[in-house]
Order: C-alpha cells, then sequence, then structure tokens
C-alpha cells in the first residue's frame, strides 16, 4: 500500500482543508451561530476546547481591563515613540511588546507558578513572602509604581468581583489576596497588581473548572500562556497609541538633554 511520507510538522488547533474552516473542530459558522465570542476562539485555539461561559466571560473581561493602561506605561512609550520615528505599525506594535516582561506586563506567569508553590507547599502568605525575601526575590504579580492599598487598581477590583461571583473555587486567588495583606502592610504600593490578580484568577480557572486535567494546567502555566492574555491584551491599546500619534501628526521624539544626566566620570581617557 501507500506509505506516508513523515511529517515535517504537526498541528493541532485548526483546520482549513475542508469545506469549512474548523477551530478545535468547531466549524466557523457555528462559532458564529453559537455566539461563542472571543473568549469562546481564545478558548479554542489556545486550550484546545470548549471552556464554560462563565471562563470564556472572564477571558474577554482579562482583554479589556489590559487593553490600555494609559500612555506613560514602557510598552506604550516606546510605541509612540517609534511611531513618531516615522515607523509603521508592526514595528511601533512590537517595540512596544518588547517591553513586556518581568517587571512590565509580564509578571503573570511568574506569578502563577510562585502563588501555586506557596499554596501548594502548605506556607502561610507570611511564611512565602518571607521565603521570597530569603531567596531575595520579588514576588512577581505584587507592587505598582502608582497604585496602592491608597489609590486603589480598580482593574483588580473588578477582576476579584468577578472570579468571586462565578468562580467554582477562588483558593490561588484568595492566596494571592494573602500575600497583598502581608505585603501591602510593610509599603502600600505592594498590592497584588493587575498581573497577579488575573494570573491567580487563572491558577483557580485552570485548576478548578474540570475542563483540565493537572498535568494540562500545569504545562499552560510553564509555556507562557498566561502572559499571552496581557500581550493580546495590551495589542489593542499599543495599536490605539500608534494610530493616534500618526493621525496627530507627532513629529519625531528627542528626549530634552536637560532630563537626561550624563556623567562620564566613570570613563577612562586613554
Ligand atoms: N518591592 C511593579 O516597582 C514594580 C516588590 C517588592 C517584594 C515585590 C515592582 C515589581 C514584580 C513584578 C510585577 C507587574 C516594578 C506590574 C504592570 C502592568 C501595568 C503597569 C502600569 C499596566 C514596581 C520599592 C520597595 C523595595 C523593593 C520592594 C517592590 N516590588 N518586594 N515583592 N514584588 N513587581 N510586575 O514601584 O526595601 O525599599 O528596597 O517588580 O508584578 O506592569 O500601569 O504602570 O497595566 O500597564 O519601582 O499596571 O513592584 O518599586 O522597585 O522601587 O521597590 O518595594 O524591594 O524595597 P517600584 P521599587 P526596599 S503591573
Amino acid at each position: 500500500g501507500m506509505i506516508r511520507k513523515p511529517a515535517a510538522f504537526i498541528s493541532t488547533i485548526s483546520d482549513e482543508r475542508g469545506q469549512e474552516l474548523l477551530y478545535a473542530g468547531m466549524r466557523i459558522s457555528d462559532v458564529f451561530k453559537e455566539e461563542i465570542g472571543i473568549g469562546g476562539v481564545i478558548s479554542l485555539l489556545w486550550f484546545k476546547r470548549r471552556l464554560p461561559p462563565y471562563a470564556c466571560k472572564f477571558i474577554e473581561m482579562v482583554l479589556q481591563l489590559t487593553a490600555d493602561h494609559g500612555p506613560a506605561v514602557s510598552g506604550a512609550m516606546n510605541t509612540i515613540i517609534t511611531a513618531r520615528a516615522g515607523k509603521d505599525l508592526i514595528s511601533s506594535l512590537v517595540a512596544g511588546l518588547l517591553t513586556i516582561g518581568d517587571r512590565f506586563g509580564g509578571a503573570l506567569d511568574g506569578a502563577a507558578a510562585e502563588f501555586s508553590r506557596g499554596l501548594q507547599s502548605g506556607m502561610t502568605p507570611r511564611e512565602f513572602v518571607d521565603s521570597m525575601r530569603k531567596a531575595n526575590k520579588l514576588i512577581p504579580g505584587i507592587g505598582h509604581k502608582i497604585k496602592s492599598k491608597t489609590n486603589p487598581d480598580l482593574r483588580v477590583v473588578l477582576v476579584v468581583d468577578y472570579v468571586k461571583k462565578h468562580f467554582p473555587a477562588t483558593n490561588t486567588l484568595d492566596y494571592a489576596l494573602g500575600v497583598e495583606s502581608v505585603t501591602s502592610a510593610k509599603k502600600d504600593s505592594l498590592i497584588l497588581n493587575v498581573d497577579g490578580a488575573i494570573a491567580a484568577s487563572f491558577c483557580d480557572l485552570l485548576r478548578c473548572t474540570g475542563a483540565f486535567t493537572d498535568e494540562e494546567a500545569a504545562d499552560y502555566m510553564k509555556i507562557g500562556a498566561l502572559n499571552g492574555l496581557f500581550v493580546l491584551g495590551r495589542s489593542i491599546g499599543f495599536i490605539g497609541h500608534y494610530l493616534d500619534q500618526k493621525l496627530l501628526k507627532q513629529p519625531l521624539y528627542r528626549h530634552p538633554a536637560d532630563d537626561i544626566f550624563i556623567s562620564l566620570a566613570g570613563v577612562n581617557s586613554a
């Protein structure tokens, strides 16, 4: 009989070869017939299954909450400066995206891993905070440059309220809030931030909906799926900043020299 040539690629999320495009087996016409929304599409293309409506709504909430946080954050600044340097949409977008990482917007996977480790090891939130301090590590998902206990981040309040109301279990979120109680008592700005609140909630989603095995949940956290939520959400804002700068016909940006302290004191002169 025929011997099939071994395939160079394997792909398991979508199929465009038939009459109708399939997302994880679901016909594109059914995507609209059943009105699964962008949350449903993400549940199919990222998680290869249909998640319950409350979970799809949560994904949509995350995209809307993370869509933008003003022009002053690292990523938006990079996008704006790149747009003003005359570059195209994609260059300006990726210039912004490349700032997302451990400090800015990319703390979700780290927060998920650390809060889960703390919870699963049976440490109290205080013991967890102490263990991180001993290891000389910042707690991902904790801390904000401008938000604090006295100037709370309403995005976090919205996430916590939604998750408490709709999720069957909130163990990781409760643990993260316990960590926040310890850290914010030390310093007002050491709140559970938007990355941390989304990450902890997503741990509960992965572990408690019954839709994932423990192994699958661990895999999704390991491979960067949670940071993907922030990246996708904030791309909406970065594209907005790019379009805004172009429409405003903003010129090339050069930072005022009097705002830069230049010191050549440490330079060796020959
Ligand atoms: N301390 C976020 O730093 C920030 C500590 C900590 C223990 C911590 C910092 C941090 C972890 C990463 C994280 C996501 C860099 C943030 C986001 C999206 C955003 C952004 C926006 C949006 C802020 C002062 C003192 C020091 C530190 C201690 C600080 N963080 N201790 N665990 N996590 N967090 N990133 O204000 O004794 O005085 O030396 O890295 O979760 O990115 O809107 O801007 O939507 O765009 O510069 O919301 O917290 O504070 O570094 O001067 O620290 O607190 O050790 O202690 P700051 P620092 P000491 S959300």
